[in-house]
């Protein structure tokens, strides 16, 4: 993936009030690529393994009952710098502190629920990526 592909999702508040295809369009405008996507609804086991790094938090619980609320949508993004573009373009976990035009400033109704997740680094995205889609759905 060498730095020019990302993971985001758009997760159950975004998703189910309709806005999915309103992000994607904010992303496309941002110079994104859709690589690969789909809709689904994400297991405790899943959505758990997802977080995995978060599980002694104490948001860990309801950051996982709100992933497995509804359904959600993940996304393989391509562009050059995509882990740093994406994550400026998305702003900050809590919609409160996010540069303004950013997704989750537009879209986010709180920290917890903030409608969207992009990957941290490289090695996320990759490792993201493959959480979801199998290497035939990535070339
Ligand atoms: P981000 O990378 O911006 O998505 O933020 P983190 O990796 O720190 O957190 C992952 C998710 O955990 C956030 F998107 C929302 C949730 N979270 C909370 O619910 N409360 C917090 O205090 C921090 C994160």
């Amino acid at each position: 993936m060498a730095g020019n592909r990302t993971l985001t999702i758009i997760k159950p508040d975004a998703f189910n009030s309709g806005k999915g295809g309103q992000i994607i369009a904010h992303l496309e405008k941002a110079g994104f690529k859709i690589i690969a996507t789909r809709v689904m609804r994400l297991t405790e086991s899943q959505a758990s393994a997802f977080y995995a790094v978060h599980r002694e938090r104490p948001f860990f619980a309801p950051l996982v009952r709100f992933m497995t609320s509804g359904k959600c949508m993940p996304v393989v993004l391509e562009r050059s710098d995509a882990v740093a573009a994406l994550r400026t373009a998305i702003g900050a976990t809590d919609p409160a502190e996010a540069e303004a035009g950013t997704v989750r400033k537009l879209y986010a109704e709180s920290k917890e629920r903030n409608a969207i997740h992009a990957s941290d680094s490289d090695e996320n995205a990759e490792r993201e990526s493959r959480f979801f889609f199998p290497e035939s759905e990535l070339v």
